[in-house]
């Protein structure tokens, strides 16, 4: 899945495809380049983000959904229902939903429908969020969402751990070694890495539990490496869906990684 931000604040790529014919262009990249799905998004979830108002989210999405759907499979990565709505007419068959609130429209749509899990909102989420069992705590959430998701009468669910949304870097690293145990509860599972922050910190050679004294995190634009070594290890896991920024090397990775399994 190629991450596409119609947007000006997107923490990696924010203003690059904010424009039609930009994003457009951007979408059919990410095709040939190898993507399956193209997540289409009109409002940032990174923390501290302000919220984008649900007229001005359709405008910026509907008209490059309508543009690509014919091409290649689209998701719409939204919390509002009525931009959903809209998506899903102008030609998505995904509703991505990071606040996993919003099954009964994917399902009027006859879509598929993605539950993430997060702690808080963009606004307050990595303000030391705490968790008794991180991993047992989001496995319990996501099943209990995918098992509410089908009874609103969706037939392809998938859950997504929700990396970065009220996790430490400590949380974060719970859950992807935990991936096999998500995967083994059934329901396809789709991972989110690329580019987030736990990433840059690590790969300056911070602490899994931040300590005073850590380097400074690598940029977003420097994080390739640690992006791709996580999407290999959710692949490896498992995981149905990665949702990257850089899909070529991904395809790359994901090409090698079956040729090694098979
Ligand atoms: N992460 C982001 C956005 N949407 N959806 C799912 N299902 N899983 C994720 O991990 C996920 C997501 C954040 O990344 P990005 O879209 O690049 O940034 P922004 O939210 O700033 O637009």
């Amino acid at each position: 899945m190629g991450v596409l931000n119609v947007t000006s604040d997107s923490f990696s790529d924010g203003g690059r495809y904010r424009d039609f014919d930009a994003a457009v262009r951007r979408g059919r990249e990410m095709v040939a380049e190898g993507a399956d799905i193209v997540d289409v998004g009109g409002e940032s979830t990174r923390p501290g983000a302000s919220t984008v108002p649900e007229d001005e989210e359709m405008r910026r999405v509907v008209p490059v959904i309508e543009a690509l759907s014919g091409e290649v499979r689209i998701s719409v990565d939204t919390t509002k229902a009525a931009v959903a709505h809209a998506a899903l007419s102008a030609g998505a068959t995904m509703l991505n939903d990071v606040s996993a609130e919003l099954a009964a429209v994917a399902a009027e749509h006859g879509a598929a429908y993605v539950a993430m899990h997060r702690k808080g909102t963009p606004a307050d989420m990595q303000i030391d969020p705490r968790y008794d069992d991180v991993v047992a705590e989001v496995g319990e959430y996501l099943a209990g969402k995918a098992r509410w998701a089908r009874a609103a009468g969706v037939s392809e669910v998938y859950v997504d751990p929700g990396i970065g949304f009220g996790k430490t870097v400590r949380h974060n690293l719970q859950l992807l070694a935990a991936l096999p145990r998500l995967v083994a509860a059934g329901v396809p599972v789709l991972v989110g890495t690329s580019r987030k922050s736990f990433i840059g910190h690590l790969a300056a050679g911070g602490s899994p539990d931040g300590r005073v004294g850590d380097p400074t995190p690598l940029p977003a634009d420097r994080r390739l490496e640690g992006s791709l070594a996580s999407a290999v290890w959710a692949m490896a896991c498992g995981a149905a869906v990665v949702r990257v920024h850089d899909v070529a090397p991904t395809a790359d990775a994901a090409r090698l990684l079956r040729a090694v399994v098979a």
